[in-house]
């Protein structure tokens, strides 16, 4: 029968090709992501479009669904490893510019929250902008941030948070960086899809960014505005 035909993804055209990873994402299929970022690299795309028009865009679509109860957490963990998978291949493109070591950057999301897709986004942009990136995982305590902060001699907390009931605990490790006489000496860069740039400056962090380019911009010009400082004395 038609319909059940087995599409050859190499044969699709880009546009095709790219609806068709959307839908593979959709259905959580790994291999068929992981074809399909191989084929539109072999055709020159450039690494950061294949992540944002073939990946990030397809994940969109997945949480509209997830939104409106038709896909459920499940379903959503395909997707999110298949979304992995792809990038994955990107990473080493991306985060191998050879550009010389700008900053370093602890990251991760915090307690509560699981989500990690953005977070590893934001890291992989930064390395490919020449930051050196400590990525602490999910689910953190601000122990494990004021700890990595230290350990690491970092020029930059970043930290993600996905869900309207994990975004305020941004706020706890803040104040606890200035309980600690330490808050000054970092620059601040929060994110993820419920924040927004109101959100950032009540808690008092630096910058709000609402995507791995702006942040990896917002980081840039923060360490910009650090150097100088230093250099005036
Ligand atoms: Co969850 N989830 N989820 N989920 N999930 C959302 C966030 C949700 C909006 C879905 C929805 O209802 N539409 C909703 C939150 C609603 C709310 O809080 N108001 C939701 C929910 C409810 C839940 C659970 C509670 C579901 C349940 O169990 N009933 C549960 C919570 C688990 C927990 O954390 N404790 C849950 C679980 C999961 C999965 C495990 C199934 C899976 C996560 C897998 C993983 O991450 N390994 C998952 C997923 C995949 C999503 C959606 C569909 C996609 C998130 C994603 O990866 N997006 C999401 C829907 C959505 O966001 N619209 C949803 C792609 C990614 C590239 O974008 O993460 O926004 P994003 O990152 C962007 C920017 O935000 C920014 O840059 C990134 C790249 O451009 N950014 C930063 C992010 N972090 C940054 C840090 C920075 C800077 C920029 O620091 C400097």
């Amino acid at each position: 029968m038609a319909d059940e035909e087995e599409i050859i993804l190499s044969e699709l055209d880009d546009e095709e090709l790219v609806l068709q990873m959307h839908d593979d994402l959709y259905d959580g299929l790994k291999e068929e992501i992981e074809e399909g970022v191989r084929i539109l690299l072999d055709r020159g795309w450039a690494p950061y479009d294949v992540l944002t028009k073939a990946l990030v865009a397809g994940m969109t679509i997945v949480g509209a669904d997830f939104r409106d109860g038709i896909l459920f957490v499940p379903e959503v963990l395909l997707a999110a490893n298949a979304m992995k998978a792809g990038m994955a291949i990107l990473k080493p493109l991306l985060a191998e510019t050879g550009a010389p070591k700008v900053g370093k950057m602890v990251i991760g999301t915090v307690k509560g929250d699981i989500h990690d897709i953005g977070k590893n986004l934001v890291g992989m942009m930064m390395e490919g902008a020449g930051f050196e990136v400590v990525d602490i995982g999910i689910n953190n305590p601000v122990e494990n941030y004021i700890a990595a902060l230290e350990r690491e001699e970092a020029d930059i907390l970043g930290m993600s948070a996905l869900l309207t009931t994990t975004m305020p605990y941004m706020k706890v490790v803040i104040d606890t960086m200035k309980e600690k006489g330490m808050r000054d000496d970092y620059i601040v860069l929060v994110g993820g899809a419920p924040l927004n740039e109101e959100f950032g400056k009540a808690i008092g962090a630096d910058a709000y960014c609402r995507d791995a380019a702006v942040a990896v911009q917002t980081a840039k010009d923060f360490i910009s505005r650090k150097h100088n400082k230093l250099a005036a004395g």
